[in-house]
């Protein structure tokens, strides 16, 4: 031990570059270093059928159309109730933290197998994390198709997905290729998207454009009347809305504000953050 640390580097060079950082997440055998190898171009990653078979957080670097891009597959992520001390609870905490260090999560879900209460729990920990995701449901070919497959599909995920309605879908075949040419477009848009700053004066357009459809009443009968709006920071989007008294928004009308938003920015893909502050005048 002593003989290996000391020929070891000092520390982990934590430092990030600048690349944009997707992580490919989901359950375990989903067909997630499969997809890694496809966008790739090369057997980057060992795909099998035995679920676990990733074990640690794996970065490749490329560049896809002038953009520096940080692919990163992780180990899929068991139900915690499943999850084996040792190997395994470092691979979860390893792909915990590559949802941490990414700008996008693909969330990758299994066609076959349907949306589960597992890749709600890992589209939760993303949401937590206030990354952005596109949710990719794999497998496409091995699911038998009517006219109505597809839409079935949506339907569903949607409804599970309900927190996260911003949220874009991809139906690709990872071991065939189909749609898979569309993974990196729809990333990268997402991206951009998330990195959009919304000016003041539209903000404030888009705010009295909802005062005007919507004043709501309180019990009291007093009712919020918004002042002036600001995004304070993008990554994520973050607003700051002065108002009478935040007490008087309850979670309708923080979700009415926040689809006004983003019918005109949509952030795509991206969790927004409004924060109602009380100003007395
Ligand atoms: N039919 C079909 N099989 C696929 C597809 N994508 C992956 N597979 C198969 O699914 C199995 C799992 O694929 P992997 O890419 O290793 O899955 P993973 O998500 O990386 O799995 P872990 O690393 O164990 O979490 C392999 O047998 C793949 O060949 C697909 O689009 N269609
Ligand atoms: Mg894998």
């Amino acid at each position: 031990m002593d003989a290996l640390i000391s020929v070891l580097p000092q520390e982990e060079d934590e430092r990030e570059d600048d690349s944009v950082k997707i992580a490919i997440v989901g359950k375990p055998n989903v067909g997630k270093s499969s997809l890694l190898n496809r966008l790739v171009g090369e057997e980057r990653s060992i795909v099998s059928d035995i679920p676990g078979t990733t074990r640690d957080a794996v970065d490749t670097l490329i560049t896809y159309e002038g953009i520096t891009v940080t692919l990163i597959d992780t180990a899929g992520i068991r139900r915690r109730g499943k999850i084996d001390p040792g190997v395994e609870k470092f691979s979860v905490v390893r792909s915990l933290r590559a949802i941490e260090r990414c700008d996008v999560a693909l969330l990758m879900i299994d066609a076959v197998e349907g949306i589960s209460a597992q890749d709600t729990h890992i589209a939760g920990y993303v949401k937590d994390a206030w990354k952005s995701t596109v949710v990719i449901v794999n497998k496409w070919d091995l699911v038998e198709k009517d006219n109505f497959t597809m839409q079935r599909f949506t339907d569903r995920i949607r409804a599970e997905l309900n927190f996260m309605d911003y949220v874009p879908l991809l139906f690709i075949s990872a071991k065939s290729g189909q749609r898979v040419e569309q993974v990196m477009p729809l990333s990268l848009q997402v991206q951009e998207e998330r990195l959009a700053h919304v000016n003041t004066g539209s903000l404030n357009r888009i705010l009295q454009k909802a005062q005007d459809i919507h004043a709501p009443t309180s019990k009291t009968g007093t009712s919020i009347r918004l002042y002036y709006g600001t995004q304070v920071r993008t990554d994520p989007p973050t607003f700051m809305i002065y108002c009478n008294n935040p007490k008087l928004a309850h979670f309708t009308y923080m979700r009415f504000l926040e689809n006004q938003i983003r019918k005109e920015y949509p952030f795509t893909g991206t969790p927004i953050r409004i924060v109602l502050k009380p100003r007395h005048d």
